[in-house]
Parts: C-alpha cells; sequence; structure tokens
C-alpha cells in the first residue's frame, strides 16, 4: 500500500459525532498500551499522526483517520487496564460496542495483542464476540522485538491454541522493525476489498 495522505479526522464519543459513514474503514482494538497507535502510526510511516505514550489509556476517545481519501483507519481506547478509574471504564465497554456494532462501513476489526502475555478473558470474549456478531478480525502478536526468536514462536503457538487458530493466522508484528508490516497491509487490503456485508445491517 502506498500512502499518499494520512489525516486526522475527528474523535467521537458517540454515533451522532462519527464522521458520515462514506469510505470502508478498519478498527484497531486491544487493550491499554498494547501498541494500537503506535502500529498505526508505523504501518502509516508516521511517526506522529496517532498520539502514542508511555503511560496507558492514552487514547479515551474514538479516533478517525482518512487514509489517501480511500478508506478510514479507527483508532478505538484500550480496554482493561487495572489503574483507570471505574467511571471511564464503565463508559469504555459500551462506546466501543456501540461503534462495532453500528457503524455500517466497518470492514474488519485488527485485535491487537502483546506477545509476552498469554491472553486474558477480555480477549478471549472480544474475539467470541466478533466471531458472535461476525465482523471479520485480524490478530495481530506486538511487540514481537522485546522476545528472541525461539520465545516468539513458543508464544505464537500457545496463543493460536488459546483461540483455536492456525498459526498462519497470527501476524507477528514490531513497531522498531517494522516486521509484519507487509503482512497487516495484506490483510486490511483483503479486508477492504471483500463486498460481503458481514454484519448484514
Ligand atoms: N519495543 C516496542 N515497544 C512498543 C511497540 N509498540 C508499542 N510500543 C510501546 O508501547 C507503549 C504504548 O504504546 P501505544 O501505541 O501508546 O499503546 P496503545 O495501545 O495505543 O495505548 P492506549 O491508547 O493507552 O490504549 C509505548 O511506550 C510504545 O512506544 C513495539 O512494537 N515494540
Ligand atoms: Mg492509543
Amino acid at each position: 500500500m502506498i500512502i499518499k495522505s494520512a489525516k486526522f479526522v475527528t474523535s467521537a464519543v458517540k454515533p451522532s459525532q462519527y464522521p458520515p459513514a462514506l469510505l470502508p474503514e478498519i478498527a484497531f482494538a486491544g487493550r491499554s498500551n498494547v501498541g494500537k497507535s503506535t502500529l498505526i502510526n508505523a504501518i502509516l510511516n508516521r511517526k506522529h499522526l496517532v498520539k502514542t505514550s508511555s503511560t496507558p489509556g492514552r487514547t479515551q476517545l474514538i479516533n478517525f483517520f482518512d487514509i489517501n481519501d480511500n478508506f478510514t483507519f479507527v483508532d478505538l481506547p484500550g480496554y482493561g487496564y487495572a489503574k483507570v478509574p471505574d467511571n471511564i471504564k464503565k463508559k469504555w465497554g459500551p462506546m466501543i460496542e456501540t461503534y462495532i456494532l453500528n457503524r455500517k462501513t466497518l470492514k474488519a476489526i485488527l485485535v491487537i495483542m502483546d506477545i509476552r502475555r498469554i491472553p486474558r478473558q477480555e480477549e478471549i470474549n472480544l474475539i467470541e464476540w466478533l466471531k458472535y456478531i461476525r465482523i471479520p478480525y485480524i490478530p495481530i502478536l506486538t511487540k514481537a522485538d522485546k522476545l528472541s526468536k525461539s520465545r516468539q514462536i513458543k508464544q505464537k503457538t500457545a496463543i493460536a491454541n488459546i483461540f483455536y487458530l492456525q498459526e498462519n493466522k497470527l501476524i507477528l508484528f514490531s513497531a522498531k522493525s517494522k516486521k509484519g508490516r507487509e503482512s497487516i497491509w495484506d490483510a486490511i487490503e483483503e479486508a477492504l476489498e471483500s463486498n460481503l456485508n458481514y454484519t448484514q445491517k
């Protein structure tokens, strides 16, 4: 994919604030601090388009980005970080669920996980729910640079088993080395080209 333009469009918390649903959309979901915003910048070859932070809970709104005037990337707030106050946490789940259930142009969700961690119930629930509502998902194991090659392979096998996935369905990624960037784009392009109305909305 050649990135000719990548522009912030708007932030939203509820459907009335979403931009018009005109272009196919790809969303990025995952636990807080897992590296969602960093991954978006890395695959777009932009350093600062999306704000990133070493403090979990940086992205608290649904952020829309226009890519090439052709499709939209959506950075979702991270879920499941223990230190986020309960009143904020309670808003996040419904905010993300409402987006996923209502966005007619949503083509796929990249579910970003930390390669070093065995997925918890939250990730398992998210993927089970996406399967149930028939939204295509692309599982990514990020921060691969934090593990040796042999540990990467072990974790990939362990995580694939948890989700009953074939290992080749899990994409390993590192924002540092950009390993996995091409595989991510292949998966995104496939999702963007699909004409199927998976969500039957
Ligand atoms: N070594 C390494 N660090 C990474 C990688 N991806 C992200 N990070 C670091 O992880 C931290 C969190 O990254 P973010 O992209 O802000 O995470 P996020 O998932 O958007 O977090 P929230 O917006 O809080 O949900 C930052 O300090 C990043 O530099 C990676 O592939 N390798
Ligand atoms: Mg973020």
